[in-house]
């Protein structure tokens, strides 16, 4: 953190005194970016890939060809693959010159060894990933690196799987990026025993963080407990962060998009670090509301509500605030870059959004089909067990509520629907 806002500090003070500023305006902090200039940034960013490119293959017995003709395997042309790389680079708030080379960190992507292990979860992250019925480009790069061990995926198991993540882990000592999808007991960490040696789950994620370059916890669960450490959480299931002593960037959403899980890859490839809200999540991501590019948000400001599921409003397309979207108090880039390559999303299928990229969304965001203002009016107001709010996220997140609220009941009052 100290590293990152040191070099803010640089960004702010050279733009003082240069006309030369970088397109920030997708990322308006621009603290993940670490040189002054866009030359600059364009040339560090290449001599990172130029080195990554020395090093050869990974898993040469799996795929000799390169990612072109993977992609051509797979029915997508050249052109649709750079359309995917302008998309990422917009995505991570790069300037479009910078297109060739999120092509080419994909291409080199199977440079970068990669262990995902499983604590406790649902596979749905995996699954949102790797969308086995219809890969997209985001899967098919996903299986194109060189992904060393992940237990869903691979033929081995039992004495054989453990056997490959010990070889990969000191094969790639220091050099491996780790994903870890799930929840993690602590103090009772027998709760959660893995594999053939029946390590428990904390033992194995502190032994493969070890040797790890860059540790990231994908999914809600990993990243905040999700939902086994909901209340009354009897697992004592705790995110990664709460196990390891390594820096965790954290990738939450129940599940999170493939764009977010792949778009981090990439721009680990590219920029080696990135810059984290107050939750570790990378802000490229994680920086606006869903409410902030709702595509009914247009309803939302014009007072027009569906007022119940299956009604003439939900027909139109209506705000879902009032069937209990959390969009305004969710931070995630869901209504901008989409689910399943593009194609659809909560709240673009009918349903409010549930907050799933919060901490302790299940405890905090529920009742999902009733708004949140109604909760916090009740317990400003003096009675309900939320008057119990214990810390200041709480609050805020409450008062917003009642804006959010008052806003949607002046409009209902006005227009009624
Ligand atoms: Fe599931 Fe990943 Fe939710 Fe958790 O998910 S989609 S329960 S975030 O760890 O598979
Ligand atoms: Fe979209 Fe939900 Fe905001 Fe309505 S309340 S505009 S549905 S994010
Ligand atoms: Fe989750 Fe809300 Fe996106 S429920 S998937 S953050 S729209």
């Amino acid at each position: 953190m100290k590293l990152l806002e040191s070099t803010k500090n640089i960004v702010e003070h050279s733009h003082s005194h240069t006309k030369v500023s970088l397109d920030y305006s997708q990322n308006p902090q621009g603290n993940n970016l670490e040189l002054n200039t866009k030359k600059g940034l364009f040339r560090k960013i290449k001599a990172r890939l130029d080195s990554l490119a020395k090093s050869p293959a990974l898993r040469k017995e799996k795929y000799q060809d390169d990612l072109m003709e993977v992609l051509a395997k797979n029915g997508f042309q050249r052109r649709e693959f750079m359309k995917w790389a302008a998309v990422v680079t917009a995505s991570l708030g790069l300037p479009a010159s910078f297109v060739p080379l999120t092509a080419r960190a994909a291409e080199l992507a199977n440079r970068v060894p990669l262990i995902w292990l499983h604590m406790a979860e649902c596979t749905g992250c995996s699954e949102s990933l790797l969308r086995s019925e219809d890969p997209g480009i985001d899967s098919i790069i996903f299986d194109y690196v060189s992904l060393e061990y992940h237990e869903t995926i691979m033929a081995a198991s039992g004495y054989q799987a453990e056997k490959s993540l010990e070889d990969a882990i000191t094969t790639y000592k220091g050099k491996y990026v780790l994903m870890v999808e799930g929840g993690i007991p602590k103090n009772t960490e027998y709760f959660l025993t893995i594999g053939a040696h029946a390590r428990t789950g904390a033992e194995e994620c502190r032994h493969a963080a070890e040797g790890a370059a860059a540790i990231f916890a994908i999914g809600t669960c990993s990243s905040f407990g999700g939902v086994q450490a909901a209340a009354p959480n009897p697992t004592n299931a705790n995110p990664l962060s709460e196990i390891i002593n390594k820096r965790v960037i954290n990738v939450p959403g129940c599940p999170p998009s493939e764009k977010n899980i792949v778009g981090t890859l990439m721009h680990f490839i590219l920029l080696g670090d990135m810059a984290v809200d107050a939750f570790n999540r990378p802000k490229w991501a994680y920086g606006l509301r869903i409410h902030d590019l709702c595509e009914r948000r247009g309803h939302f400001d014009a007072g027009e509500f569906v007022q119940a599921f299956g009604d003439e409003n939900a027909k139109h397309g209506f705000c879902l605030y009032k069937v209990g979207c959390k969009g305004p108090y969710t931070f995630n880039n869901c209504s901008k870059l989409r689910f399943n390559s593009h194609t659809s999303w909560p709240i673009g299928a009918g349903h409010g959004c549930i907050g799933c990229s919060e901490p302790r969304f299940w405890d905090t965001m529920n009742p999902f089909e009733v708004p949140l203002g109604n909760r916090y009016q009740t317990a400003f107001t003096g009675a309900g067990a939320d008057r119990t709010a214990d810390n200041v996220g709480i609050i805020v997140l409450g008062a917003a509520a009642i804006g959010i609220a008052a806003h949607a009941m002046i409009s209902g009052a006005i227009k009624p629907k």
